[in-house]
């Protein structure tokens, strides 16, 4: 990771990344810069390509300051990421790109560029995070037939008894949407107490209900990667599952919130529909637009509630997925609003234990129309439309 101890300061032009280390150069300095490498190896699949110090042009405290200067080539893809990278540990982000459009896939194909992973806590030391056992999923390319997993006996204990606890809440907690997709992914797709589906069966299962389909996702992506597939309605799966410490609750998505929570609602056409539109209204947006349809994707797709029949149901992915925190939501003890785009899209939200606030959805047609009509105001120098038949987007009045 680029070292976060040092003052730095940075600038980026186009596909050209200065780094300016305000350090000396010793021994420490080039261990860091080693670092930095090994990350720019990792994550960007490049390297440093010019390494240079120069007297300091503002020398601070000492006479001999040396800035260091790093460059390097990354994608188009990568620039916007990189960029929010560096904003974490330099003092000072310079761009010459912020007006203008960020990379954003425009064929299925390009979802290959989009596997940034944000890393938030260490899985290794925090029991209440899930590990990952499995480095399969981290490179994964479409057309790649989709990883079988084989669970050991533990793992599928876990499933079970998050299996057994959920589907015991879902008639009374669940919205009917979900309750139908359960029912037939228990028919058809092998949802049941002692196996966990593989990511394979139930792709093919979406795909025929609403077109959707999975990808294995090696852990959380970066927003802008993960709001950006659901446009070309692919949902970025994680495909480990959590410790068996904390069966009922994880702070991240592991395969029994993507199977338990996720799936059943894609299997819905309002839903799916619902999820894409937030994916189309990513591309190519704003980082602080990003934002705000993340923390949408947030209080809806995650942790939204809906009105049916005059009680008021679960339809998000992460309460259907976690049995402590779908009892709290419908417990009266949270507080509840109206959703209502242009308030929950700025709404703080946090993500290690339960919501404190809950949005609430007329039904999920009316959440979809709102979506709709909050998203056609986001400012973009062009239009974009979804061709299914080529699964493209086409860019209309591109810059
Ligand atoms: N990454 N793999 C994965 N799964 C998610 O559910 C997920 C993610 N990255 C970001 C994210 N969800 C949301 O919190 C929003 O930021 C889009
Ligand atoms: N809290 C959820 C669960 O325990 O399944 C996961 C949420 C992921 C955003
Ligand atoms: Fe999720």
């Amino acid at each position: 990771w680029w070292p976060a101890t040092t003052k730095q300061q940075a600038s980026i032009s186009s596909t050209q990344i200065v780094g300016v280390l305000e350090t000396y150069l010793d021994f420490q300095s080039l261990e860091k810069l080693h670092h930095m490498n090994i990350w720019l190896l990792q994550v960007f699949e490049t390297q440093i390509h010019h390494f240079e110090t120069r007297q300091a042009k503002k020398p601070k405290n000492s006479a001999d300051h040396l800035d260091v200067f790093v460059e390097c080539e990354v994608h188009s893809a990568d620039v916007s990421i990189l960029i929010t990278s560096l904003k974490r540990v330099a003092e000072d982000v310079k761009t010459s790109r912020e007006d203008k459009v960020p990379w954003f896939p425009r064929k299925i194909q390009d979802l290959d560029k989009c596997h940034h992973l944000i890393t938030k806590s260490d899985p290794s030391l925090d029991h209440a995070h899930p590990v990952n056992t499995c480095i399969i999923s981290s490179f994964h390319y479409r057309g790649d037939p989709l990883p079988c997993v084989e669970y050991t006996a533990q793992e599928i204990a876990t499933w079970r008894e998050v299996y057994r606890k959920l589907s015991s809440l879902y008639p009374t907690h669940a919205c009917t949407q979900y309750l139908d997709a359960f029912q037939q992914l228990e028919k058809y797709c092998g949802y049941q107490e002692d196996n966990i589906p593989q990511l394979r069966d139930v792709s093919r299962f979406l795909k025929e209900r609403t077109g959707f389909q999975l990808r294995p996702a090696a852990g959380l992506l970066s927003a802008r990667d993960f709001l950006a597939s659901l446009a070309f309605r692919v949902f970025q799966s994680t495909q480990y599952i959590r410790h068996f410490s904390s069966p009922m609750h994880s702070p991240e998505p592991d395969c029994c919130h993507e199977l338990l929570g996720h799936v059943p609602m894609l299997a819905d056409k309002e839903f799916a529909q619902f999820s894409q539109d937030i994916g189309l209204a990513s591309l190519g947006s704003s980082e602080a637009e990003i934002e705000k349809l993340a923390t949408l994707y947030w209080f809806t797709v995650e942790f939204g509630l809906c009105k049916q029949n005059g009680s008021i149901k679960a339809y998000g992915a992460g309460l259907l997925s976690s049995y402590g925190e779908l009892m709290y939501a419908l417990s009266n003890k949270p507080e509840y609003k109206p959703f209502d785009p242009e308030v929950t899209a700025v709404h703080p939200y946090q993500d290690q234990a339960f919501q404190p606030v809950y949005f609430i959805a007329e039904n999920l047609e009316d959440a979809k129309s709102k979506l709709q009509n909050y998203v056609m105001k986001i400012k973009k120098p062009f239009s974009l439309r979804y061709d299914p038949f080529t699964s493209s987007i086409e860019v209309m009045n591109a810059p």
